[in-house]
């Protein structure tokens, strides 16, 4: 009796889902002693649509720690979104820079 009930959950778990989820990837945003905190918190608020005390509380963590998690999304999102942040910084010279990197 018992076995048989755990036979049917065995072979229910061996159905491949009908919609895969792509994997995850974060976007990390790094310290660096230059770019100017305001202007940390302009691009987060621009690229990633953090209001401001989402932005001010990302790039405090980042100040402080080093580095801070700030979302994560499909591959090709992360990609672009850590490409159009780092670029921001570039063009004003600044070395500010949005890593990605697989969630485990
Ligand atoms: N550390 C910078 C400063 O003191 C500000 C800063 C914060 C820069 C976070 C990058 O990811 C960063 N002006």
């Amino acid at each position: 009796m018992a076995s048989k009930i755990k036979t049917a959950d065995k072979s229910a778990t061996k159905v491949a889902p009908k919609t895969q989820r792509p994997p995850l990837y974060k976007v990390i945003l790094i310290n660096d002693d230059y770019t100017p905190r305001e202007f940390v918190v302009l691009v987060l608020r621009a690229v990633f649509r953090m209001n401001d005390s989402q932005a001010h509380r990302v790039m405090l963590t980042a100040h402080q720690r080093g580095a801070c998690v700030i979302a994560v999304y499909a591959r090709d999102v992360a990609e672009t979104k850590a490409k159009e942040a780092t670029e921001l910084g570039k063009d004003k010279g600044y070395p500010l820079f949005f890593a990605t990197e697989p969630e485990e």
